[in-house]
């Protein structure tokens, strides 16, 4: 089975005359546990589950049309993106999957209000707006869980990104991935906070589509790493339920540097931390020996994200000047 196949199923008795106009935003997300390693590379279906928290307004917000000739034009905050550059081509193969004779090419313009320097991949955010802005566009009228699973072709932690709040993302048993998709977890905890430094606005080195097949073929630490996830899932679900800070924090930011441990051991090595990252972890960790409630976690870059709550903003703020706290 293909993306292909998985789209004609979704979409088998749904419209295909577009209207005029799509449009739709999908927040970003940082996982509290993370999605490292696919099953099924094609479909974006992961090793293990996934559990996220979504940012709010940080996201992207993407208006669709459709074009009858020419090519697919692409805006990305108010500027054309060359069909040369690898974000055109993303899109564009994750479009081919939505053409018909009465949509054979669109214009997509995309405004991202996600940092570009924090590390947050733009492209969970990215590919949810765009399969919410498809389904505008021609009004199929999908649920969360279908549009989860036409995200999840585009970008497996966009799954995560069709919904606000704590996110699940469930690998599921099926070959076609037809139930691995991402749901709500019933938890209301607004004085939850996200804090994130900005550290470095470099290219990545490794892309974490190859980072995390990397570490599959070379890390033999990797086969530990799904039983780590299994009792991590359920240690946070419990610690969600409580709103308990310090069992979230020290499961989020213990699974964050397995994952790293992991992928470190793989080779070529897999490192994406630089001499600042680490700077920043020794002061996290001083910083709760003082008795500051508050825990780290890391994604495929070097950034990090500090996670606490409201009650302990000022102490976070006066020992880390530059967080930006997500709102
Ligand atoms: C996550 N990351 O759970 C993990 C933690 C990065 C580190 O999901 O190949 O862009 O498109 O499925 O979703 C980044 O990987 O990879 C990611 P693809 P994706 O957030």
């Amino acid at each position: 089975l293909n993306k292909a196949d998985v789209v004609k199923h979704i979409l088998r008795d749904r419209e295909q005359t577009p209207g005029h106009k799509g449009s739709a935003f999908a927040p970003a997300n940082i996982a509290l546990v993370k999605y490292w390693g696919k099953s099924n590379t094609e479909l974006n279906v992961p090793m293990t589950d996934s559990i996220s928290v979504s940012l709010g307004s940080l996201g992207a917000q993407t208006t669709l049309c459709v074009r009858d000739r020419g090519d697919d034009f692409v805006m990305l905050d108010g500027k054309e993106v060359s069909s040369q550059s690898s974000f055109y081509q993303r899109v564009k193969k994750y479009l081919d999957l939505f053409r018909s004779p009465l949509s054979p090419f669109f214009e997509v313009e995309t405004c991202s209000s996600v940092p570009v320097a924090a590390g947050l991949a733009s492209s969970a955010s990215g590919f949810a707006a765009l399969a919410k802005a498809l389904d505008d566009l021609f009004g199929w009228g999908l649920d969360g869980r279908e549009l989860s699973i036409l995200a999840r072709l585009g970008s497996g932690s966009a799954c995560r990104s069709v919904y606000d709040g704590f996110v699940w993302w469930k690998r599921g048993q099926s070959m076609d991935g037809m139930d691995s998709y991402a749901e709500q977890m019933n938890v209301e905890w607004p004085s939850f906070r996200i804090g994130l430094l900005e550290l470095s606005t470099r290219e990545k080195a490794v892309g974490s589509r190859e980072a995390m097949q990397r570490t599959i073929e070379t890390s033999h630490l990797y086969s530990a790493w799904p039983e780590q996830v299994a009792s991590d899932l359920d240690d946070l679900r419990e610690g969600l339920e409580h709103r308990d800070i310090e069992r979230v924090g020290r499961v989020a930011e213990h699974n964050a540097l397995t994952m790293h441990a992991t992928m470190i051991s793989a080779w070529p090595p897999v490192l994406y931390w630089l001499p600042e990252s680490v700077e920043i972890l020794h002061r996290v960790w001083k910083a709760r020996e003082e008795g500051t409630p508050v825990y780290a976690t890391m994604d495929a870059g070097p950034n990090v994200k500090l996670l606490f709550e409201k009650n302990a903003d000022q102490s976070v703020i006066s020992l880390f000047p530059n967080l930006k706290i997500v709102d």
